[in-house]
């Protein structure tokens, strides 16, 4: 399963990442205030479906192999308005696609609608959700601002990825709505793949089912 994390710069990309997966990669710039991520942070984490929960690098000893097991990859970007065409390239082919947004800063909600519709003119239509980030900080806005200025009217979640407040929850939803969405597609690949009138495959699905 591959995931890929958009949204404007500083929002709380790399830090949701991290609090992910504590391995990740992580590609900063760092020197005073002048920080920023040039390249992209990467992490990887195993997901348990049967048992839904997530097992990190030191825990893949804990892990049933008898158990629906994926592994889940999640790709950052950076945020920058000039990385567009990076972004392009990092969101083609994922699975899954999460949007970070400063909810404190609500200028950057131009920045994060721009990122919104390259998400989804990228990744295609594959599930997207929103964290509306920095839930800590008193002047955030609520998920529900967030989503009318996006003028959006389902999947933004309130998190903190600096506190890990609703962090791991909302991701262990989105990894079932994923998880549902592939299925859905490699079943319809099949039916193309086998060249022959859905029909048939239908009666072939209703005689089998009967056996
Ligand atoms: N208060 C608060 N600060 C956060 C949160 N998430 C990230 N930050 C801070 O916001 C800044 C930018 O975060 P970073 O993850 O580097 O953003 P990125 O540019 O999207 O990768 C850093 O100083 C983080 O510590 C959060 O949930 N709450
Ligand atoms: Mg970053």
């Amino acid at each position: 399963m591959k995931l890929v994390v958009m949204g404007p710069h500083q929002a709380g990309k790399s830090t949701l990442i991290h609090r992910l997966d504590p391995w990740a990669v992580k590609m900063d710039y760092s020197k005073g205030t002048f920080s920023t991520t040039v390249g992209f942070d990467y992490g990887i984490v195993l997901w348990d479906a049967t048992e839904n929960r997530i097992y990190r690098k030191n825990q893949i000893d804990l892990v049933d192999p008898s158990n629906e097991i994926w592994k889940v990859t999640i790709t950052g970007t950076p945020g920058q308005v000039s990385f567009a065409p990076v972004r392009k390239v990092l969101a083609k082919g994922k699975d899954g696609v999460i949007l970070v947004i400063d909810s404190a800063r609500p200028v950057q909600m131009v920045y994060a609608l721009s990122q919104y519709r390259e998400a989804r003119d990228a990744a295609g239509p594959v599930p997207l959700i929103i964290f509306a980030n920095k839930q800590d900080l008193p002047q955030a806005k609520s998920a529900e601002t967030i989503a009318s200025l996006l003028g959006i009217r389902s999947n933004v979640v309130p998190i903190s990825a600096l506190k890990g407040t609703n962090v791991e929850e909302s991701f262990l939803q989105f990894l079932k709505e994923v998880r549902r969405s592939i299925l859905a597609r490699s079943i319809s690949e099949r039916l193309v793949e086998r060249k022959e009138p859905r029909w048939i495959s239908w009666v072939r699905r209703k005689l089998t089912s009967s056996v």
